[in-house]
């Protein structure tokens, strides 16, 4: 026990390092906020039907997107989906990067607001509204399946090593080197996050690598069982027993988010993860969990902690959490608020899982 909290503590503390040295003084604040913001958390009853920000009108969502496990994709599926993200790679088509790629821009985003979408409040909306992101530039590269996750729970049993995925996506090489084999083989990456000025990419395109490993502190990283003695139904459990808001989403991020950034390790282990297709797959797992908790505790508006905010000087500032709090990829996708991305069926989504946690149908409006 007093090794798997070691386990969550080093995890937030290495991709907190990774995230920003700066951030450490930061903590007292952020958790006097965390602590008062819990009890002023929105009940649903007043965030129903809320109006849309920036005047987007109320659209109906009646035919809403299938979102299933990538392994209920069928194969015709998974075919397209992998041939649309190296279509989504290939250069030319970047709207930020002359040359660059549709997922340079993506990529470029998640390092640019990395502080703004990791360790703080807008983790679970903001990778909500940056799945949209994807899917909308995946569609525009040719996709036409369902939306996938992938579903940790098909693969615990077996060991997240041995996972079928790994079929689809193809290993590592055992060493932290490129993708080795399958349908990504020799996958290449356009930019890598400015150690030196949290923020800021490097357009260097190259090959992106993974490093398969169950051991934080192994030397050379052994490949191990990727983490997977740490997901069970008691872990799921945990979850979905999170009393409110803040509390779920600090546990997600610190504990199967950040574990498996750092089981498949290598890109996965940067902010330039999003050239990584895992990346995507286990961002929907993630947000799963959360529309299962949702749903389970039958709040879709709950939102409470602390926002980060990054300004062009180089500040950072702490503020309280609100759903009125903008989400803005630069451009790049649509303007909107984190009310517009808490409900799976209003604002800009409109989806619905296959399956929830706990046996839960994603029903309802
Ligand atoms: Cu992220």
């Amino acid at each position: 026990m007093v090794g798997s909290h070691l386990f969550v503590v080093l995890a937030a503390v290495l991709l907190a390092a990774q995230c920003a040295a700066k951030t450490t003084s930061f903590w007292p604040h952020i958790q006097a906020i965390e602590a008062r913001s819990v009890a002023t958390t929105v009940p649903d009853l007043e965030a129903r039907n809320p109006p849309l920000a920036n005047g987007h009108s109320s659209v109906k969502c009646t035919h809403p997107m299938q979102r299933v496990s990538w392994y209920t994709l069928t194969d015709a599926e998974r075919a397209s989906w992998t041939s649309s993200f190296r279509q989504l790679s290939k250069p030319g088509k970047s709207i930020f990067i002359k040359g660059g790629s549709f997922m340079d821009d993506l990529t470029l985003v998640h390092i640019g607001l990395q502080e703004e979408l990791h360790y703080n409040s807008c983790f679970l909306p903001c990778h909500s509204a940056f799945l949209r992101a994807f899917y909308s530039l995946m569609r525009v590269s040719g996709y036409q399946g369902r939306e996938a996750y992938w579903d940790i729970e098909h693969d615990w049993t077996h060991g997240i090593q041995n996972a079928a995925l790994w079929r689809s996506l193809g290993t590592d090489d055992g060493k932290g080197g490129p993708i080795p084999n399958g349908p990504f083989r020799g996958s290449h990456c356009g930019l890598l996050p400015n150690t030196k000025k949290p923020g800021y990419s490097v357009y260097k395109p190259h090959p992106v690598t993974r490093h398969f490993n169950g051991d934080w502190n192994a030397k050379p990283p052994a490949r191990g069982d990727m983490y997977t003695a740490h997901f069970n139904q008691s872990i799921i459990n945990t979850f979905l027993a999170a009393p409110d808001y803040a509390t779920l989403r600090r546990s997600l991020e610190d504990n199967i988010h950040a574990w498996m950034h750092q089981a498949i390790g290598g890109e996965m282990w940067l902010f330039s993860a999003t050239c990584e297709p895992a990346f995507w797959l286990l961002h929907m797992e993630i947000d799963r969990i959360w529309r299962s908790w949702q749903h389970l505790h039958g709040t879709y508006f709950q939102y409470a902690g602390h926002r980060r905010i990054r300004h062009k000087d180089g500040s950072t500032e702490i503020k309280v959490a609100s759903l009125d709090d903008p989400i803005d990829f630069y451009g790049l996708f649509e303007k909107v608020t984190v009310r517009d991305v808490m409900h799976p069926r209003r604002g800009i989504m409109c989806f619905r899982y296959e399956h929830l946690y706990n046996n839960q149908l994603d029903t309802g409006r």
